[in-house]
């Protein structure tokens, strides 16, 4: 993945047509555009292919099956032009390698703790561990939260140079500024943009806040 603006539009937008446009009126403040479900089960994978024919997607499917499902989900995002897929770690190594191992170029984030309230019972207990087999498994970064910016400072030092995309910023209560200077190389913000008035307008303010904490 390609980091320029350290921002990428999560596209949680059932609206087909309004998804289009605002992937569209964000693309030059972005990276890319993330698509989980909501978008997916609204337009099927055919929205990923359209979306992909002008930049990188990141399809975020949080896939936490056994190996051999793993596989096959990921080979059908490969196949409708995902540039990037997420998987998640608590189902353990051979699962997360087996995404690795069928993504082939494509880019494979796993999840290590999650950004709302409820990450920290469960996955905040396991996320040095995500960190570590995410490494180990030859994954390309990781997922952590903007709305901890210290948690993603201390997994900084597990994964080393691979990447970290931080969810959480806007509407969860995490601030860009402060997730790329404890160490993330990009934010993934969808709320605070595409419930914005002027999505690119809200876009244009959070690359100029990023730049802030972190000039190029
Ligand atoms: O900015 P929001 O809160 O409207 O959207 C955040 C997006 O990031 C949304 O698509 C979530 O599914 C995703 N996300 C989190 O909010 N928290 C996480 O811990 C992980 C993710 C994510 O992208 O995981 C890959």
């Amino acid at each position: 993945m390609r980091i320029r603006h350290r921002l990428i539009l999560a596209l949680d937008v059932p609206e087909i047509d309004r998804a289009r446009s605002i992937a569209k009126a964000v693309s030059d403040q972005t990276d890319g555009i993330k698509v989980n479900w909501p978008l997916v089960l609204a337009g099927g994978l055919g929205i990923v292919r359209q979306l992909a024919a002008s930049g990188y997607v990141l399809c975020d499917f949080k896939i936490a099956d056994i190996p051999n499902t793993n596989r096959l989900i990921v080979e059908q995002a490969v196949r409708a032009g995902a540039s990037g897929v997420i998987c998640h770690g608590f189902a353990g190594e051979d699962s997360v390698r087996a995404c690795v191992e069928a993504a082939g170029k494509t880019d494979v984030f796993v999840v290590t703790e999650l950004s709302h309230p409820g990450g920290q019972e469960y996955t905040a207990k396991f996320a040095e561990d995500f960190a570590r087999l995410a490494v180990r498994a030859g994954a390309t970064g990781i997922i952590a939260p903007a709305t901890r910016p210290d948690r993603v400072k201390a997994l900084r030092g597990i994964v080393g140079s691979r990447l970290i995309l931080a969810p959480g910023v806007g509407a969860q209560g995490g601030r860009a500024s402060e997730a790329i200077a404890a160490g993330a190389d990009a934010v993934i913000v969808g709320r605070a943009i595409y419930e914005a008035k002027d999505p690119a307008g809200a876009a244009r303010g959070i690359a100029e806040e990023i730049r802030s904490a972190r000039p190029r």
